[in-house]
């Protein structure tokens, strides 16, 4: 008898755990739906982040954008010598500048402000632009000849 009671109560347990079993498993399945979406969401992160380049090649204008804490875009190609000017854009909640040492460029744009920038690009190499405030955070970017 008391055996008897023993294989019950396994048998119940079993069927228990196939039960716990059952319901963690579709629980799981809903989790990795949403680990699904948020995927989606962090890859169009990190295309943000992406590296960014654009090429001015035969433009005279640009607009470059300013965020928290980047420039978007960071890379931009053109021709050697070219002038552009540049519609520097500040999409950011923080007072950005456009910063070129070796041209004397030193513009503070605040929140939802614009400024435009002449840009001479090098006859061959890179130059640096940068913010000022956010360097040290990253906010660079580079003029290139290619
Ligand atoms: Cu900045």
């Amino acid at each position: 008898m008391r055996q008897r009671n023993l294989l019950i109560g396994a048998a119940l347990a079993a069927s228990l755990f196939v039960s716990t079993a059952c319901s963690s498993s579709s629980s799981s399945s809903a989790a990795s739906g949403n680990s699904t979406s948020t995927t989606s969401t962090s890859s169009g992160t990190s295309s943000s982040s992406a590296p960014d380049v654009a090429d001015v090649t035969g433009k005279s204008t640009f607009e470059i954008d300013q965020e928290n804490f980047f420039f978007s875009p960071s890379t931009i190609d053109g021709s050697a010598g070219q002038e552009v000017t540049f519609t520097v854009k500040n999409d950011g909640s923080a007072p950005h500048t456009f910063t070129i040492d070796s041209m004397n460029i030193d513009v503070t744009v605040q929140p939802g402000d614009e400024s435009t920038v002449d840009v001479t690009f090098p006859t061959s190499g890179t130059v640096e632009f940068y913010c000022k405030f956010h360097k040290t955070m990253g906010m660079t970017g580079t003029l290139e000849v290619m």
